[in-house]
């Protein structure tokens, strides 16, 4: 429903929103093909040790539902099919006003809200909705692979700023030392005050590091909630989120007005300059100021 969008959608975020607050979200991006399904089931392997149930959002736009990297999520998770304690959920979006970066709080919610305490957010980080998504998460942990330069491309993809935590999977191929030393001259780009993103080398076919990885993971929440930054990252989300959708409800509204005969009448007007475009536009949404 949530995915869908409209009015049944908002319904439903208005219902659970009472009882959301409690989950802890992390966000893992990188290049597609990093590792980041493979390294998302060893992590729930870890969360399940604890004995915590978690939620995995995998969000991929730029496959359909049923599509190969969607489906290869789904096998790469498919051990913890029948585990109760886990709850996997490919998101795509359809009507939701504002799109993904919308849609995914939403669904992240109801996750919340259905009392998982951990959610899992993965998305590629490629594009700016998808980098926005994760940033938006309490933890983000990139993703990046040995080889040249690809600390590089991850930097040029906006991801270092937003790293709490580096991660170097595909630890067993060449080039690690030369990729850990790309990310430890970027290091300084990321985290917040008193918080170095550590750099954690892991294998994920083979489970290796996974364990010290959702170490580093708690350790960059204890840091989070002592520091007292969680609460303010979360305000600061919260913010982002109602200018966002007060934006796209804005937007959609002037779509709406901007179509129809009266529309193209005013068009016919500007276009035989008995009126300017910016007036135009005023005649549509009201006079908003020089802009
Ligand atoms: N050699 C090696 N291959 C890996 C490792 N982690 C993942 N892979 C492989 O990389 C491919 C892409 O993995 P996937 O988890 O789907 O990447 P995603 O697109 O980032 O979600 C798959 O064939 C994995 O088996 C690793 O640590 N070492
Ligand atoms: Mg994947």
């Amino acid at each position: 429903v949530v995915e869908a969008g409209g009015d049944d959608a908002r319904a439903v975020g208005a219902a659970v929103y009472p009882f959301t607050g409690a989950a802890y979200t992390v966000g893992i991006t990188g290049a597609p093909g990093a590792g980041k399904s493979t390294l998302t089931g060893r992590l729930l392997v870890s969360v399940r040790e604890t004995g915590d149930a978690v939620g995995v959002l995998a969000v991929d736009p730029s496959s359909p539902f049923t599509g190969g990297a969607i489906l290869g999520d789904r096998i790469r998770m498919q051990d913890h099919a029948t585990d109760p304690g886990v709850f996997i959920r490919s998101m795509a979006t359809r009507g939701h006003l504002g799109g993904l970066s919308l849609a995914v709080p939403d669904a992240a919610r109801v996750l919340d809200a259905a009392g998982l305490p951990w959610i899992v957010i993965e998305t590629v980080g490629v594009g700016q909705v998808e980098v926005e998504i994760v940033a938006a998460a309490d933890t983000t942990v990139v993703v990046v692979n040995p080889g040249w330069g690809d600390a590089v491309q991850a930097a040029k993809a906006g991801l270092m700023e937003i790293a709490d935590v580096f991660v170097l999977n595909k630890a067993d191929r060449a080039g690690v030392d030369d990729t850990e030393r790309d990310l430890l001259t970027v290091q300084g780009l990321a985290g917040d005050r008193g918080w170095v993103p550590p750099v954690v080398r892991t294998v994920a076919t083979e489970g290796r590091g996974t364990a010290a990885l959702w170490d580093a993971v708690r350790a960059h929440r204890v840091h989070l909630e002592t520091t007292g930054a969680l609460a303010r990252r979360r305000a600061d989300r919260l913010r982002d989120e109602v200018r966002a959708i007060a934006r796209a409800r804005a937007a959609a509204e002037a779509d709406g007005r901007c179509t129809g005969v009266a529309f193209e009448a005013l068009v016919a007007r500007v276009l035989a300059r008995e009126t300017d475009p910016y007036a135009a536009a005023a005649q549509v949404v009201g006079p908003v100021g020089d802009s």
